[in-house]
């Protein structure tokens, strides 16, 4: 379930001192400035986006790291751009969650040449040099898309027939979308009766579910499952379902990615079927994460976040209290 925030100790201490809060650290800690981190976030397209870049700011601000967060509208030479003035602004960490996969290793050598560490958040860079960033704190999307399909051939297990899929993916060339499709492919081959019949982008947005679901429902008269990459696509697919007559959640079973409180809120409802859970609130592990490499401290090459999934019952039950 929901990791507790961890406000790192020796972080607090060294920080806050150098603040002027909390109690008086070590005396080779006094007057060590406060961390300066810069970060590139790729956009605002979600709910999940957006609880991701909060709980980055708050945490930052309880560990009174100086952050200079900037967001690049879904445009990788926007994040380019911010992390080469991170570069020239001299900060003493660079993070950031990588729109896509690929083009990283010019501008990484860069910040590896001016002697800043980076930390890759949330998505995962494809390069062949692992020494061009310090660690990956993330969700292991690839387990994401296997729960999703788990959970469809426990509930098909005792159906004779074809099931037709259609899945709404995610970011093309984006490590959630990819990994969570590889994931569902997967664990849905041990049914051969799923059968995703079609797959398109819908860029892990509300209107890019409802235009791609309604193009769906255009070109296949039966469709029975839809795997959609986010809750804000699956969002967007309900409103196609309804304008098209049908029942989401009953007519045609609706699986997403993040349970974002929207998503939540339509499971319990019954029009989303099931939400697998990937978890935003990795502000308090990356201040830590922060903190252990300006202080030189080891840290794991890879930090996975605990996430869980909901059914309908799940779901009612964390409503009232869910942070997001
Ligand atoms: C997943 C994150 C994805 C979310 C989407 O960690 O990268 O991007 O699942 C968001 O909601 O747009
Ligand atoms: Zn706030």
């Amino acid at each position: 379930m929901r990791r507790t925030p961890i406000i790192l100790a020796a972080v607090a201490a060294g920080l806050l001192t150098a603040c002027g809060g909390g109690e008086s650290a070590a005396p080779e800690k006094a007057g060590q400035a406060s961390i300066r981190l810069g970060f590139s976030q790729v956009g605002e397209e979600s709910a999940w986006r957006l609880a991701n870049t909060t709980s980055i700011e708050h945490a930052a601000t309880n560990a009174g790291v100086q952050l200079d967060l900037r967001v690049a509208d879904g445009k990788q030479e926007n994040q380019t751009a911010a992390i080469r003035q991170f570069i020239n602004d001299k900060v003493d960490v660079i993070a950031f969650s990588p729109v896509v996969e690929s083009g990283w290793d010019e501008l990484l050598q860069e910040a590896k040449d001016a002697g800043i560490p980076v930390i890759v958040t949330d998505r995962m860079v494809d390069t062949t040099d692992t020494s061009l960033f310090v660690t990956m704190l993330g969700s292991d999307f690839t387990a994401e898309g296997r729960k999703a399909g788990e959970w469809l051939v426990e509930h098909y297990r005792d159906y004779n027939g074809t099931v037709r899929i259609v899945e709404i993916e995610g970011t093309t060339g984006s490590a959630p979308a990819n990994q969570r499709r590889s994931g569902f492919a997967e664990a849905i081959e041990a049914d051969p009766d799923l059968q995703v019949i079609a797959s398109r982008d819908g860029n892990f947005t509300r209107e890019g579910g409802e235009q791609v679901m309604a193009g769906f429902l255009k070109e296949h008269p039966k469709i029975d499952v839809v795997f959609a990459h986010n809750d804000d696509e699956g969002l967007g697919a309900i409103e196609a379902i309804e304008a098209d007559g049908k029942r989401p959640g009953v007519d045609l079973k609706i699986i997403t990615v993040d349970a974002s409180r929207d998503g939540l809120t339509a499971l319990a409802e019954g029009r989303l079927n099931y939400v697998i859970e990937c978890n935003p609130l990795l502000g308090p592990q990356l201040m830590e994460l922060v903190g252990k490499v300006r202080t030189g401290q080891s840290i794991p090459r890879r930090v996975v976040v605990d996430e869980t999934a909901f059914d309908r019952e799940a779901a009612k039950a964390v409503l009232p209290n869910r942070q997001y």
